[in-house]
């Protein structure tokens, strides 16, 4: 049975990946654009913080999803509960930052959106102002420290918060956009997608995007989304995130697809979280195809790639050995995820000179 025999492969493929992707995809330069700071937290990282936090007895297994195990959505909030205990301080908050960035740099990524949800925790006296103010500050360290990557920062709202959680962090976000000249550039929407609705968020997405605020949204990551979709597609963002189910094939509708591609709005889009999350079957069913095939801006992301057990670079593996993707048409991704970014046109240049320069020969 040669359907089965391919799976077979296929499967030992993803199981053989999740130690490292081959040299092509490592030494691919890559844009990374949907990757939140807490969901990225390596094993060695988390290696450090249960070390100092032995009193709350986590272990490894309650942080990470391995290779073959899936999660429903939400068991995997559940995991970030874990995590968010573990990092509850400045110094927790400056470490995983730092590491996050140094690891994402290591794996060929030149150029990275970092997103992560301003958090206060009585208990240690951080502040939401602090939590920002510290990854600007683990931005800065990495950068005087020589590491090869370029990052800026985008203030995420948890939608189970609600109005006017959303309204203070946009404001909070507005100001760190003005005083860390443009390091902090726009607003993400994520959390859990079952809980809460964007009718009540749209007076922040909207202020954040009158005041110049880049909007990168999760968009219909569950089935149950269309009329939420359909409300926030008329901001409308600047980046979808997954945007897994706008497409009528898996019960969305011609006219969401028909909003995003009008307005040429770059989806996010994270292979191994959407499958180990179970929103999607299985990697040949994920909507990438879907989007590729129309010729729609997509870019790989990792999304979470601590808890999911990935990098880009393996990311980008999957996608091509899923879709049959050539190293060429690789390339082109990867090169084309630099005009989905929110940086200024100078950046963008800088970044495609820089591709130009790493190309492989032959490509
Ligand atoms: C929606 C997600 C997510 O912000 O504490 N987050 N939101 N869908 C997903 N798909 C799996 N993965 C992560 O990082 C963790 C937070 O990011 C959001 C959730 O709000 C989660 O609590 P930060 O750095």
């Amino acid at each position: 049975d040669h359907s089965g025999l391919q799976t077979l492969v296929h499967a030992f493929c993803v199981l053989v990946m999740e130690n490292e992707a081959d040299k092509f995809y490592r030494e691919l330069p890559k844009v990374e654009l949907h990757a939140h700071l807490n969901g990225s937290v390596s094993f060695q990282s988390m290696e450090k913080l249960i070390s100092r936090k032995p009193h709350l007895n986590i272990e490894h297994s309650m942080t990470a999803i391995r290779s073959g195990q899936r999660r429903t959505l939400d068991e995997c909030f559940q995991v970030f509960k874990v995590i968010h205990q573990l990092v509850d301080t400045e110094e927790d908050i400056l470490m995983v930052a730092k590491d996050v960035i140094t690891e994402f740099a290591a794996d060929g990524v030149k150029y990275l959106e970092l997103r992560s949800t301003p958090r206060e925790e009585k208990n240690t006296g951080l502040t939401k102002r602090r939590y920002v103010e510290t990854v600007i500050k683990a931005i800065h360290e990495c950068k005087s420290e020589g590491v090869d990557i370029d990052v800026r920062f985008l203030v995420a709202v948890d939608r189970r918060n609600g109005t006017e959680v959303a309204m203070e962090t946009v404001k909070l976000a507005e100001e760190f956009m003005l005083s860390t000249d443009g390091l902090v550039l726009g607003l993400d929407l994520s959390g859990d997608p079952t809980v809460g609705h964007g009718r009540d968020l749209l007076p922040a997405l909207q202020r954040a995007k009158n005041s110049g605020l880049k909007l990168a949204l999760h968009l219909s990551e569950v089935p149950s989304q269309l009329e939420e979709s359909d409300l926030l597609l008329n901001l409308p963002p600047d980046r979808i995130g997954h945007g897994t189910f706008l497409h009528p094939e898996v019960g969305g509708s011609q006219s969401l697809v028909d909003k995003v591609v009008k307005n040429n709005i770059p989806l996010e889009l994270c292979l191994t979280s959407n499958v180990k999350g179970q929103t999607v079957p299985c990697y040949s069913q994920h909507h990438f195809q879907y989007w590729y095939q129309l010729g729609h801006p997509c870019v790989i992301c990792t999304d979470d790639k601590g808890v999911f057990c990935t990098d880009l670079s393996q990311e980008y593996q999957l996608a091509a050995s899923t879709f049959g993707l050539s190293h060429e048409a690789i390339w082109k991704l990867s090169q084309q995820a630099i005009d989905c970014t929110f940086a200024p046109e100078n950046l963008k240049q800088e970044l495609k000179q820089r591709w130009i320069e790493l190309q492989p020969q032959g490509l």
